[in-house]
């Protein structure tokens, strides 16, 4: 009985142990790895992004993301969306889909009333391929904001919109940035959690298919309005949450 339980022990630790291990391995090894891969053979979807560093408040300010596939300029990407984060405040960001474009360039205008720094992303799908490149813009005089700003902007998840039909299978994905804004790899942790109608919540894990980009299959077997929270964790303090909500079919 007790030599049984100091194996259980025993193993567990091990366990353990070779877990954490190798997740500082793959740290940036791992890395390296993935970046050449993606680079072979897919035409690559780029997006430069374009943002005035600083402007007084109240006046209106073009953003302009310019697409591209590989030398080809989109206009006819499947979805190019402006968010705009004030001070890290990414729960109440505001976020404009642009679908006009012309040689590839898609203009937001937008009016900052407050001072402040706002973090500016394009999240464009185009080409089977998701990319989101960000900028800063500050307003007016948002100099003393910047520490503040720091500490709240850890990086962010997007959830792509999710179409679902009862008892089908389903793709979930979601791409995860860090505080620079670059695709947050090997995530410790990168989840949704699934609350059903019915009020029935359940846990779905994603894989990492491409630098930064989570994605899984899952079936939802109850019609109505769905909410999902998004979670991604990584060592030693990256954690990050977003929320959607969306309707099964
Ligand atoms: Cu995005």
């Amino acid at each position: 009985m007790n030599t049984k339980k100091l194996l259980m022990i025993g193993l567990c630790t091990v366990a353990l142990a070779a877990c954490g291990k190798e997740e500082k391995k793959e740290g940036h090894e791992g890395h390296e790895n993935h970046a050449t891969t993606s680079d072979k053979k897919v035409q690559p979807l780029t997006v430069d992004l374009t943002v005035p560093e600083h402007v007084e408040k109240g006046k209106t300010v073009e953003i302009k993301a310019l697409v591209k596939h590989g030398k080809e300029k989109v206009n006819d990407a499947d979805e190019v969306m402006f968010e705009v984060i004030k001070d890290g405040d990414t729960k109440n960001s505001v976020k404009e889909k642009v679908k006009e474009a012309k040689d590839g360039v898609y203009t937001f205008t937008y009016n900052f009333k407050e001072d402040g720094t706002y973090n500016i992303i394009s999240h464009v799908t185009a080409f089977s391929q998701h990319t989101m490149p960000n900028k800063e813009i500050t307003i007016g005089d948002a100099a003393q904001q910047h520490s503040h700003q720091d500490h709240h902007h850890a990086g962010m998840i997007h959830i792509m919109d999710i179409k679902a039909e009862k008892d089908k299978e389903t793709t979930l994905m979601m791409h995860v940035m860090d505080a620079e804004g670059k695709p947050l790899t090997e995530a410790a942790v990168a989840r949704f959690e699934v609350k059903a109608p019915s009020g029935k919540t359940e846990w779905v894990d994603l894989q990492e298919s491409k630098p930064g980009e989570y994605e899984t299959k899952h079936i939802f077997n109850e019609s109505g309005k769905y909410t999902v929270t998004a979670h991604a964790e990584k060592q030693p303090d990256f954690h990050v949450h977003n929320n959607t909500e969306f309707e099964v079919k």
